[in-house]
């Protein structure tokens, strides 16, 4: 059942603005220690979501310290290393293309606004390792109700902050910056799509991408990206990052599929991050949520639209 927005806590309600800007700052702080193996005691505890999974999430020391953010570098350990270079206060996120209210809206207004609960999700990266990871957010679309879709609308494409002189790997130039997503219209207002401000019901560690980062639970991890500064409305698909570096490898879809491989290796099967063995488990269609999304592809062929 859903549970009505009024029975949710929005942050604000959980949070006095100070003391939360105060959290912000602190765990800006704390990114530059390493480790952060311990939950912080400030750590607030959000509504639990209906499409949370039951499976045990990893540990806040296995999410915070195996990361792709190539802003900050190639290397799994490179955003835990240089994440804290990143200034995430003042953020505000340019939401424009075909809508009715655009705007540079600031992230406290966001944040303010949003339904915010804790969503226990999946998460499958490309390069075939998972985690499963507690996030703190808001379905997609309620922010995209509330600045209004045009009706010509038929995508989403989302842009991360540039700055290289707080993001090593940017000012390196290991990718073509920005680093760009997009999604399709209903696979943006698909309520399993979220905007992550949070896990372990603290503020997004830096790595993971501060302040605010998009989670689409039934995609390769690459399709979710990280520090939002630009959400537009379009009626033509969106160039994406990686696709626009390797066509053949990666699709503008990339749905968690074990029956279509990547071009150099399977995707039948997934090692979870964590643990002292090295497990591999077979990937489920859609990560595991085959029924909620499955229709959103009726009559494709996903080995063309992979
Ligand atoms: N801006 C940006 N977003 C990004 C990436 C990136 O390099 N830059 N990497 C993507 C990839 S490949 C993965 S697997 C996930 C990793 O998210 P996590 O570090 O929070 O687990 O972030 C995605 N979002
Ligand atoms: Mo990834």
């Amino acid at each position: 059942m859903f549970k009505s927005s009024k029975s949710r806590l929005s942050w604000a309600d959980v949070t006095p603005k100070s003391e939360f800007l105060n959290r912000r700052q602190i765990m800006a702080g704390m990114g530059a220690a390493a480790g952060m193996a311990a939950l912080p005691a400030s750590a607030a505890t959000f509504p639990a979501s209906q499409y949370s999974t039951d499976l045990e999430p990893n540990s806040l020391e296995d999410i915070t310290s195996y990361n792709n953010f190539y802003e900050f570098g190639t290397g799994k350990g490179d955003p835990a290393r240089y994440g804290h270079l990143l200034n995430t206060d003042p953020w505000s996120v340019q939401i424009d293309g075909l809508v009715d209210k655009p705007g540079d809206y600031d992230l406290a207004d966001i944040l303010d606004n949003a339904d915010l609960e804790e969503r226990i999700y999946r998460f499958r990266c490309v390069e075939a390792w998972s985690m499963v990871i507690p996030w703190v957010g808001f379905e997609l679309a309620s922010l995209l109700n509330r600045v209004g879709v045009q009706s010509s609308a038929k995508y989403v494409a989302f842009e991360t902050l540039v700055r290289p002189s707080e993001m090593p790997g940017q000012a390196l130039g290991n990718l073509n910056y920005p680093y760009r997503e997009g999604l399709r219209l209903d696979e943006a207002m698909n309520p399993l799509t979220i905007l992550a401000s949070g896990l372990y019901g603290e503020d997004l560690p830096n790595q993971n991408g501060a302040p605010l980062r998009l989670v689409v639970p039934w995609k390769y991890g690459f399709k979710s990206i990280k520090s939002i500064v630009r959400i537009t409305l379009t009626d033509t698909q969106p160039e994406t990052t990686w696709s626009n570096l390797n066509p053949r490898e990666y699709g503008f879809y990339s749905n968690v599929n074990p029956n279509v491989d990547h071009p150099r290796w399977s995707q039948a099967s997934e090692r979870k991050i964590g643990g002292l063995i090295a497990k591999r488990q077979e990937t489920l269609m859609f990560n595991g949520y085959e029924e909620q999304v499955a229709d959103l592809y009726a009559g494709m062929d996903l080995s063309v639209d992979y």
